[in-house]
């Protein structure tokens, strides 16, 4: 089983898609294992792009992160950082595959709505940046028998 991070950003909470959103990945059979609301400070902001440190749009990134507030997530699930990645859809919301969120819901790369963790080593690296280890919940869910084999 994987655990994966996700962030619905600042556009996605504005725009009062967090329920449909959050609605998408539970509908997939993810199960949600931490979950919270919170304003970013710029640090952290920092801290979790730093792999675009330097790029020309990452000013304009931080900005649009600690815009307004942000709900982080984590997910777990068999592949849940791939099938997460696949349900978000691809950086460029015009590019994207219709039927993710991205295409759905988005037109500009720079309001994507949605952050989803890479790979392992990311997610790793996410999930102890934005949360605490006492915040995840371990739960069995009766319809499990149902989404996984
Ligand atoms: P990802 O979110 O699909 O992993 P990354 O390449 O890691 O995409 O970029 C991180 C975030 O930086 C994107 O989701 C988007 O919000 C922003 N971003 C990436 N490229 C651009 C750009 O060319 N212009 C503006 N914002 C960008
Ligand atoms: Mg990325």
């Amino acid at each position: 089983m994987e655990r994966t991070l996700i962030i619905l950003k600042p556009d996605a909470v504005q725009r009062g898609l967090v329920g449909e959103l959050i609605a998408r990945f539970e509908r997939r059979g993810l199960k949600i294992s931490a979950l919270k609301l919170l304003s970013v400070s710029p640090e952290l902001a920092r801290r979790h792009y730093a792999e675009h440190e330097g790029k020309p749009f990452f000013d304009g990134l931080i900005a649009y992160i600690i815009s307004s507030p942000v709900v982080v997530m984590a997910a777990d699930g068999p592949g849940a950082i791939g099938v997460v990645r696949n349900t978000v859809g691809s950086t460029r919301p015009a590019e994207a595959t219709p039927g993710s969120i991205r295409a759905d819901f988005g037109l500009m790369v720079g309001r994507n709505l949605v952050h989803a963790s890479d790979s392992p080593e990311s997610a790793a690296r996410e999930l102890a940046l934005w949360f605490a280890a006492g915040d995840f919940a371990e739960y069995v869910r009766a319809i499990d028998t149902w989404i996984l084999e």
